[in-house]
């Protein structure tokens, strides 16, 4: 049988779509527009994975980049959000300590493809969200992060600790670390514990 011209077109166009539709990179999660009809200004690109998976967060997001449904970052992806650096006393140590890493509340913002990558893009997309984070260790250690802890305090993922990438040895080579000394409330043994070192996975709710 023959296919008319047009008819050949819009199948074409139609398979085409079906493909694309098909498609999870974090590309099209990105460029998808929000609820609220304007596209995402989160122009953030990610690097591809190119090194050694540091960190998988998996659960309730909407932006993956494994056939496991679980978004993968590596140090030069975790890189690729806006740096936050600050100097804190800590509980364990008795002089300040120099941490440098990302928000966690900017990693989630883009994990749940929410509109802004900042605190209000965060909470317009955990409408409708209870709980909070999963936080696991090498160790098998885990605490959970409640939501409002990532809209109240600056939470970062650290990668550096003294200006340096931090070592298994040293605890690394990502750890959640609060600003005790900027926001001392967190100063307490409730976010001492949700403190994780050697943290390898998040868990979303
Ligand atoms: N990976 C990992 N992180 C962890 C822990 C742990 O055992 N493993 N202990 C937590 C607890 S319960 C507290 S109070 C703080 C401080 O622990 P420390 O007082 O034993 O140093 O780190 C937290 N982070
Ligand atoms: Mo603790």
């Amino acid at each position: 049988m023959r296919i008319p011209p047009l008819l050949f077109a819009t199948l074409s166009i139609v398979s085409l779509a079906i493909t694309s539709l098909g498609m999870t990179s974090l590309a099209q999660a990105q460029s998808e527009p929000n609820s609220q009809g304007d596209t995402q200004s989160q122009s953030l690109q990610l690097p591809e994975l190119t090194e050694k998976p540091l960190l998988t967060i998996d659960g309730n997001i909407r932006v993956t980049n494994t056939e496991k449904n679980t978004l993968v970052l590596d140090l030069p992806m975790l890189q690729a959000f806006p740096a936050i650096a600050f100097e804190t006393n800590t509980p364990w140590s008795d002089e300040k300590q120099h941490f440098e890493g990302v928000l966690l509340a900017d990693v989630m913002a883009y994990a749940l493809a929410s509109a802004k990558l900042d605190k209000a893009g965060l909470e317009k997309a955990l409408t409708n969200r209870n709980g909070g984070i999963t936080v696991t260790a090498l160790d098998d250690y885990y605490a959970v992060i409640p939501w409002e802890d990532l809209l109240k305090y600056d939470v970062i993922i650290a990668y550096k600790h003294n200006g340096e990438t931090i070592s298994r040895r040293d605890l690394g080579p990502l750890r959640i670390i609060y600003p005790y000394s900027q926001q001392p409330e967190t100063d307490q043994l409730k976010y001492h514990a949700r403190s994780v070192w050697q943290l390898l996975n998040l868990t979303v709710e």
